[in-house]
């Protein structure tokens, strides 16, 4: 008999392009979705496609000069992957990036990625019950086999997130500026700052960081501030060689310094959640001495005015620096707050017949936040467009799966992003949430069957009433500030509504009845129609007053058995 298949292939075909599950995004959220069906033993039979020519996601594409993290790096981790070998409190872009690269290479990602490649649709078939995703090639090699192709999966799963589209304003004239153009999420090195006039147009989480980097160089520097920010100081420093070694050779103190920085984190809830709690005054109060110690005296006072906001804190991302509010007293840097009129040939028009010259408009305009998978198209059973079911604002179940979206899921969805702690926890819980509906697609696959799952309409919609009732009582709602957490309508489409603790429970167990499983081989994976498994703790189980006692006891048992041993050996001796 001859082999019909002789050469051997991929589970997850190359050339045929079939694979269990296809995942958009190699950025930590499609990392840690493969990570977990390697680990969860869903096998790896994966695709994943990324635009992008590198694994990282925003930390591939945030290259801005003091690009860093604005959450300690023993917590902005994997919590399967520690690295006790972070080098600073807050970890730069760099070391993030080198982090995400060893973490792909250790579980063999690589082998799994199409780089340069860009999804522009995924349609649901009823018939199959398979998402046939279209996808471009955008490399110019690899557009000269076909500029696309299609892959079938059983499920499909997004991970690119919130911060993946760049924003550019919409301000009259942008086109016609004659010098160069940045947006920040799309910098430009080989561009020399030395000796050039540059505006920036933004004042966020990210100018906040290219700000006091770029003023050190240029020749002068423009902030176009439209809303103060609270600002907060940071406190970074090195971690020496010598904690790294305690954080490698001492795991305990490694992971009783997460929990204490997750501890940490999670009472800043607070700040968001209760304007009348002493940690929310505690942090305005915190932001205002900030900004006089670091701008002090008669001098700097309309400086201090112009940069004091006057809306709750929390509202907008608080920004955590040591260098953004010193920056203005240098003598290049000017703080612009007259709103824009235009942009020209050469600078910046501002109300009251002004204008501002450039060789360099920096745009630190943030992201399309609010039009989650955009620009790629869904459309699910009967058709359906992800559009016309987010007419009136995007949602999710738990912010990862949507009615009439079958076997599909999202990292970083709707309604999941934090002000107060890391997203990486956030994307732990919902990775393990989304393995277990892979699970139950592949069970029946197993079976000879296939399934199609999806949320039902009625546990979505009280989920999100009762999500957006508590949102309501948030800083983010309040009307006084705008930020890329809502809508244009108002509506908070980005923020989850509670603490990291409560979404990792009600996270950490899938309930069958909230979903319409339809199709053959509808295995039962879990006792009582509920899948359960363990969350990530993260949190301080044990206060150190009780290791403290634990370790007294325990020495005081060692010692007491020395000396009884010793004791012993008196003895026998005599
Ligand atoms: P953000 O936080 O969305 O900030 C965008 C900034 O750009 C903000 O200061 C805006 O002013 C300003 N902006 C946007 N459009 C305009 C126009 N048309 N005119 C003037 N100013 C404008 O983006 P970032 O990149 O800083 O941070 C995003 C997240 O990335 C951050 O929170 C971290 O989680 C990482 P506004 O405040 O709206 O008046």
């Amino acid at each position: 008999m001859t082999d019909p298949n002789p050469y051997p292939t991929s589970d997850y075909g190359r050339n045929t392009n079939r694979a269990d599950v296809l995942i958009v995004g190699a950025g930590i959220s499609g990392m840690t979705t493969a990570i977990d069906m390697i680990r969860k033993g869903n096998g790896r039979n994966f695709i994943i496609v990324e635009r992008g020519n590198q694994v990282g996601g925003t930390w591939n594409d945030q290259r801005y000069p003091g690009c860093c993290c604005d959450v300690w790096s023993h917590l902005y981790s994997l919590s399967f992957e520690p690295n006790p070998n972070w080098t600073r409190e807050y970890p730069g872009q760099e070391e993030i990036l080198d982090y995400l690269i060893d973490v792909a290479h250790k579980y063999q990602l690589y082998k799994h990625i199409r780089f340069n490649t860009s999804v522009e649709e995924a349609r649901w078939d009823g018939a199959t019950n398979t998402w046939k995703t279209r996808i471009a090639r955008l490399g110019s090699k690899d557009s000269e086999f076909g500029k696309e192709y299609t892959v079938t999966s059983d499920f499909l799963v997004s991970g690119v997130g919130q911060l993946n589209v760049p924003k550019y304003p919409d301000i009259k004239g942008l086109e016609s500026f004659q010098g160069k153009t940045m947006h920040s999420s799309r910098w430009d090195w080989d561009y020399d700052l030395r000796d050039k006039k540059i505006g920036i147009i933004g004042n966020g989480a990210t100018a906040a960081q290219i700000i006091p980097e770029i003023a050190k160089v240029c020749k002068n520097l423009t902030v176009f501030q439209r809303t103060p920010n609270w600002v907060v100081p940071r406190d970074d420093k090195p971690i020496s060689p010598v904690t790294q070694a305690i954080y490698k050779y001492v795991p305990f103190v490694r992971r009783r310094y997460r929990a204490a920085c997750m501890d940490f984190r999670e009472s800043f809830f607070e700040i968001i959640f209760d304007v009348n709690s002493p940690v929310h005054d505690a942090m305005m109060s915190a932001s205002k001495d900030h900004l006089a110690a670091q701008l002090p005296g008669e001098k700097y006072a309309e400086l201090r005015e112009k940069l004091q906001p006057h809306y709750e804190v929390g509202c907008k991302r608080v920004i955590i620096t040591d260098d953004y509010f010193p920056t203005f007293a240098r003598e290049n840097v000017v703080l612009e707050t007259s709103p824009i009129t235009e942009i020209t040939s050469n600078g910046v028009a501002v109300e009251g017949d002004r204008h501002h010259d450039f060789d360099l408009l920096v745009l630190a305009t943030g992201f399309k936040t609010t039009q989650f998978m955009y620009p790629i198209k869904i459309y699910g059973s009967n058709g359906r467009s992800i559009e016309d079911i987010w007419a009136s604002g995007a949602s999710a179940y738990l912010g990862m799966t949507v009615p009439s979206m079958p076997n599909f899921s999202m990292l970083y969805g709707p309604n999941t992003n934090l002000g107060h702690n890391s997203i990486i926890l956030m994307i732990e819980a919902q990775s393990m949430y989304i393995n277990a509906l892979i699970k139950k697609v592949k069970a029946a696959k197993q079976q000879g069957g296939s399934l199609c799952i999806e949320p039902k309409p009625r546990v979505v919609q009280e989920y999100n009433n009762e999500i957006q009732a508590q949102l309501s009582k948030s800083t983010f709602a309040d009307p006084n500030c705008n930020s890329w957490y809502k809508n244009e309508a108002g509506l908070i489409t980005n923020n989850w509504s509670d603490t990291v603790v409560s979404y990792q429970k009600r996270t950490s167990s899938i309930n069958w009845d909230e979903f319409d499983i339809q199709g053959e081989g509808n295995v039962d994976v879990g006792a009582k129609g509920k899948t359960s498994w363990p969350r990530v703790v993260e949190e301080t189980q044990v206060s150190n007053t009780m290791i403290l006692a634990g370790l007294a006891t325990a020495a005081g048992a060692v010692a007491a058995g020395m000396l009884s041993r010793g004791t012993l050996r008196e003895v026998v001796r005599h």
